[in-house]
């Protein structure tokens, strides 16, 4: 499978994040990236497709913070990576802000999603690598091809960062293929759910949405992932969440999956965008599933059966010395 990553992608390194109440290590290491890249056969550099389709899905306002917001963080005399503190719970509207606090709540959802020196390049070739893997696809090279995204994209929205995610590596893929003609799905298999993503194309007909992830009820990220929500407007009926409980292994899963690929069919896709997150491993330190490095291979092989075009964009998984093991497993199922 050829699979692609940018160096550049590493220069994110925040120190901590907020968590249960005090600050704890970062878990979006970048020696995730790494891990992930030593077990690839075929690993290629991303090329370069420009600000456009970034633009094509983010707000250019909340593109032009993530560029400065960590200059703007050093020039009012912080320290260390930019972070939030203030966040608007009232209807948003349009307002004129000055300072970087005000600014980082205006673009941003939670306290897991600091902002670093490295922050934009990394999030800016993050997303080259996911239009590179797609291109390989249309271009007719492969049938199936791997982002190694990082940091990973699902979380963050058209103008908001949030869960380690601050450009939708996933949705800028998709809108491309979109652009170029495609109908496509995206199917989100990280065990959060995919909120931003989600939000990009709620009110969307063209691009189908399905997610199997923890419930919000227990689990991050709360305020999204509802098995209510199933879209607005023209794409009602085009988002489908198929929350499961903590503790579910294998068995619950593959329920899960089976309803929305018969979904992902009926919506009659012709590319899979796959919003891959290991964080549903059993061993995963801040997630509660139990799917075994045995289980993504007949996860994926079940994708696969759909016998379409499929681009695998990595989300998740924090149990960083399993990982390369269980994408490895994964991207196995799909070639098999
Ligand atoms: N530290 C992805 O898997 N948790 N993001 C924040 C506890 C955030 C996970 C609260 C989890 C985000 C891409
Ligand atoms: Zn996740």
């Amino acid at each position: 499978i050829p699979s692609y990553f940018d160096e550049r992608q590493y220069a994110h390194e925040p120190h901590q994040e907020l968590h249960n109440g005090g600050w704890a290590t970062y878990a979006e290491k970048s020696s995730r990236a790494g891990t992930i890249a030593a077990g690839l056969a075929n690993l290629n550099p991303a090329r370069d497709f420009g600000l456009g389709p970034l633009l094509d899905v983010h707000d250019g306002g909340y593109v032009d913070f993530l560029r400065i917001a960590h200059s703007e963080w050093i020039a009012a005399g912080r320290e260390g990576d930019a972070i939030g503190y203030t966040w608007p719970v009232v209807r948003r509207r349009e307002l004129k802000l000055d300072r970087i606090d005000a600014k980082l709540g205006r673009y941003s959802f939670d306290a897991a999603t600091p902002i670093a020196e490295g922050t934009w390049v990394a999030s800016y070739w993050s997303a080259q690598t996911a239009l590179t893997a797609l291109a390989a696809l249309l271009d007719g090279e492969a049938s199936t091809s791997f982002a190694l995204c990082r940091p990973p994209g699902h979380h963050a929205g058209r103008d908001y960062c949030g869960g380690y995610c601050y450009l939708n590596n996933a949705a800028i893929a998709a809108q491309r293929a979109r652009r170029q003609g495609r109908r496509v799905a995206i199917l989100d298999l990280d065990y959060h759910h995919g909120n931003g993503t989600q939000d990009i194309f709620y009110d969307d007909p063209d691009i189908f949405f399905a997610s199997i992830h923890a419930d919000p009820v227990t689990d991050y990220p709360f305020f999204w992932g509802h098995a209510d929500e199933r879209g607005e407007g023209t794409g009602e009926g085009k988002t489908l969440n198929l929350p499961l409980p903590r503790g579910t292994d294998v068995m619950g899963y593959q329920e899960a999956l089976g309803v929305a690929l018969n979904a992902i069919a009926a919506h009659q896709a012709d590319l899979i965008v796959l919003s891959f997150g290991a964080d549903t491993f059993e061993d995963d330190p801040i997630s509660y599933f139990r799917l075994r490095k045995d289980d993504y291979p007949k996860i994926a092989a079940r994708v696969a059966s759909l016998e379409l075009p499929i681009l695998v964009i990595m989300e998740g998984g924090y149990a960083v010395d399993a990982l390369g093991l269980n994408v490895e497993a994964f991207l196995a199922g799909l070639s098999a």
